[in-house]
């Protein structure tokens, strides 16, 4: 008999969910997690001014009525540390902390095809057996450093934003460089700013941002939300984003100009980046009509920065808006006013190395007290390449991924058995409300699970037909809208060598719900489930 019925990997909001949902279907599970504590990216990504670009009221579980009626966010887009407390409010109140290992890493998981089970080693050198594993190990866990020459060299410290100090960093001072002005860079850059000396932003592409127009919550609008908070799920489950947003229903270009201006200029003052990609049906699919918001947004740069020609380096031209994530910020573009910081464009002039007194590009020096990088994530596939995970006949999952992900649904992976993605590549993960899509995963696949059990089998797997033909849809779908043009970390780009393969599904929050509803009603299509009496299985569905 196996040790567990089923490891979990990662204590993040779809660990945190799975150790429920899993506990709560009468197995028993175990969910290790590498971090000190729980959270998950809300645990590592504690550099000074993180917080959530999806609003409060849609960042929450919504599988429990009353944890939704209990908890009050005190902002719209909440801080770090409010999401990490409301993590850590779940895990005591459905008491979870008794079934999540800390300060524990998963460093291999090895199919044992005669058993039917998951040999899974942890750090501290114990092998457990589990008859599921279910990856809950992020789509943004494995930071990158670039590797500019001598860094090793510098005198000062350096940081990444995603391993920021617990204890805080204290720039007061001092003279500082910024690598990376993606979501994170624009989000620490301001905070920086305000006690460093010098800021250097080393820009390599520009990026666009829209206003948060962050606030405290209204209590009035808290009681109205709470009043019809189920309705309001069940429009955030249908939605394309995980997010009922509010659109006009109409394509911009057959709309007036002075039109589609008020539209913008009202979504700008309101703050958020959802509402201004759903303003109008076409954005994310026809370059002129993405033209008509990136020429808004650039607008408002060239209004906000005072030197032209820094507002100019700042302007995007190099992908259409949202084909990178939307970033947002209320004081980015404004800090460039600032007498103490700088905007140095390192696409004209590349950081060539880091020296022990600063930093040199192909045209200046900077001498600098520290650095930070803010320099992202292997994303979507970095978490668990860094697993040695091996399946039938000891095949490595990167391995079979040298080419690019591949997972049926993006939730399980042929040749890897019993093994479930939560947000795996080829599901709408990262393009949607993160917590609405691992809601939908990790129920779909306690579902499954108790589908296996219930029924007998030992095991469950994705065939390589299903595998092929959802992948093909996956990527017919993306280039038929704009986001393929980015070099986005979506697209794996960041990562030198990295197979150029668009990993998330853009078909729709909504859309792929009723795909996946649809699977396992049919019996689980596209999977087959075998009975395994050690050397005799049995087919019987598929
Ligand atoms: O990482 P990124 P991120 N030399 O990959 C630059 C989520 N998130 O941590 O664009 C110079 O987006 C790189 O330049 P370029 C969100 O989903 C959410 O910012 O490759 N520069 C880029 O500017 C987001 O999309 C929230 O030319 C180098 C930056 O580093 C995702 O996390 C907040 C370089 C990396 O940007 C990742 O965001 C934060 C080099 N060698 C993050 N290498 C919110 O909820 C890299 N760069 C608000």
């Amino acid at each position: 008999m196996a040790d567990l019925d089923v490891v979990v990997v990662g204590a993040g909001f779809a660990g945190i969910y799975a150790v429920h949902a899993l506990r709560s279907a009468g197995l028993r599970v175990r969910a290790f997690e590498a971090g000190s504590g729980i959270g998950g990216t809300w645990f590592w990504n504690c550099y000074p001014g993180a917080r959530c670009d999806v609003e409060s009221k849609d960042y929450s579980y919504s599988f429990s009525p009353e944890l939704e009626q209990e908890w009050s966010w005190s902002e719209r887009y909440p801080a770090q540390p409010e999401v990490l407390r409301y993590l850590n409010h779940v895990a005591d109140r459905f008491g979870l902390w008794p079934d999540i290992q800390l300060n524990t890493r998963v460093t291999a998981a090895v199919w044992d095809s005669a058993d039917s089970v998951w040999s899974v080693t942890t750090d501290d050198g114990v092998v457990r057996t589990a008859r599921f594993c279910v990856m809950a190990s992020g789509c943004l866990s494995e930071y990158q450093v670039p590797a500019i020459p001598g860094l090793s060299s510098f005198r000062g410290p350096w940081y990444h934003t995603s391993r920021w100090p617990r204890e805080g960093v204290d720039f007061t001072g001092l003279r500082v460089g910024l690598v990376g002005t993606g979501s994170t860079g624009i989000q620490v850059a301001p905070e920086i700013a305000r006690d460093a000396s010098q800021l250097y932003v080393f820009q390599r592409t520009a990026n666009f941002a829209v206003p948060n127009r962050n606030a405290t919550v209204d209590p009035e609008a808290e009681r109205s939300l709470k009043a019809r908070y189920r309705e309001y799920r069940e429009e955030a489950r249908a939605s394309l984003l995980g997010v009922p947003v509010p659109g006009t229903g109409r394509p911009v270009l057959a709309e007036p100009p002075q039109d589609v201006q008020r539209t913008y200029m009202d979504r700008w003052q309101r703050g958020g980046g959802m509402p201004f990609l759903g303003a109008y049906t076409d954005l994310l699919v026809d370059r002129a009509a993405n033209d008509t918001v990136a020429e808004f947004i650039r607008d408002r740069i060239r209004e906000t920065v005072a030197d032209q020609s820094v507002a100019e380096l700042l302007c995007p031209w190099a992908y259409p808006v949202g084909a990178k994530r939307l970033c947002q910020s209320d004081d980015y573009f404004a800090m460039f006013n600032s007498p103490n910081v700088t905007l140095v464009d390192v696409r004209s002039s590349p950081i060539t190395e880091v020296t022990p007194d600063g930093l040199r590009t192909s045209s200046e020096f900077y001498a600098l007290d520290a650095l930070v990088f803010a320099t992202g994530f292997d994303a979507m596939t970095g978490a668990l390449a860094r697993i040695d995970i091996r399946g039938v006949d000891g095949l490595a999952l990167t391995e079979k991924w040298t080419a690019g992900p591949r997972a049926y649904l993006g939730v399980a992976t042929a040749g890897f058995p019993n093994m479930f993605l939560v947000t795996g590549p080829g599901s709408p993960s990262v393009l949607s409300n993160m917590v609405v899509s691992i809601e939908q995963h990790v129920e779909w696949i306690t579902a499954c699970i108790g589908h296996v059990l219930g029924g007998g089998y030992t095991q469950v797997e994705a065939t390589a037909e299903a595998e092929k033909a959802w992948g093909e849809h996956v990527i017919e779908v993306a280039y038929s809208t704009l986001f393929p043009m980015a070099d986005s970390w979506y697209i794996g780009a960041n990562i030198p060598g990295k197979p150029r393969v668009f990993a998330p599904y853009i078909g729709g929050v909504g859309p792929y719900r009723e795909r996946c509803d649809a699977v396992a009603s049919a019996g689980y299509e596209g999977f087959v489930l075998t009975v395994s009496l050690r050397f005799l299985s049995r087919e019987v569905g598929g």
